[in-house]
């Protein structure tokens, strides 16, 4: 598979909170870096996002008296997994990893930044209707083909590629530059979400020079 020209890199959520150590750790989540810094190499257009939540975001466990992260509560959009504080507005959690080294990208989008609505998909939030302008960017600058790799493969990943078919953008997941969190069967209920979707499914050893 080559990369051609109206083909897009989307670099979800690589951030320390999201690493070993980190607030909301992936496991193995700092073995993306490398291959997504490798990956990015061959993109000339690269996009990057960032988790960026209020303090007391209501998508954390401790806004809500009584409860534990990874527990579901009901809000009004729907249901909501309770996560621990991360990625916090100019916390070093919510930093974009030091070793990721993409210099040449040329948006950061944040997302999260409501505090009562939770945005998974660097595209539109939670609740279905408050788009965060990525598409637009997307479809103004000719991009037709979006490739993700980054952190969650069942959350952030997930919903950006589903929505990014949405869009009416091809979507291309890099899978073996992915981690998931896995709470509760999510990374199979997103992967059948998204093959659904019509999302591909490809490794980093796919994309040829
Ligand atoms: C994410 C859970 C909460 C992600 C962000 O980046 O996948 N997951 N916030
Ligand atoms: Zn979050």
């Amino acid at each position: 598979m080559h990369v051609k020209p109206g083909d897009v890199l989307l670099v979800v959520d690589v951030q320390n909170d999201f690493l070993p150590g980190g607030a909301l750790a992936v496991r193995n989540g700092d073995a993306v870096i490398p291959l997504i810094n490798k990956v990015a190499v061959r993109f000339p257009h690269v996009v990057l996002t960032q988790d960026w939540h209020t303090p007391g975001h209501l998508s954390f466990a401790s806004s809500h008296s009584a409860r534990a992260p990874f527990e579901t509560i009901s809000l009004p959009y729907g249901p909501q997994i309770l996560w621990p504080d991360h990625c916090v507005q100019g916390s070093v959690g919510a930093r974009l990893a030091d070793a990721l080294a993409i210099p040449h990208a040329a948006l950061i989008v944040r997302k999260g930044y409501h505090r009562e609505i939770d945005s998974y998909s660097a595209f539109c939030e939670i609740d279905g209707v408050t788009l965060t302008g990525l598409a637009g960017y997307l479809h103004e600058r000719g991009f037709r083909r979006i490739f993700l790799a980054g952190l969650a493969t069942d959350f952030c990943v997930a919903y950006s590629a589903v929505d990014a078919r949405k869009a009416g953008f091809d979507a291309v997941v890099i899978d073996d530059a992915c981690r998931g969190i896995d709470t509760g069967g999510s990374l199979a209920a997103a992967w059948a979400r998204m093959r659904e979707a019509g999302v591909d499914r490809i490794s980093s050893s796919d994309l040829s020079v």
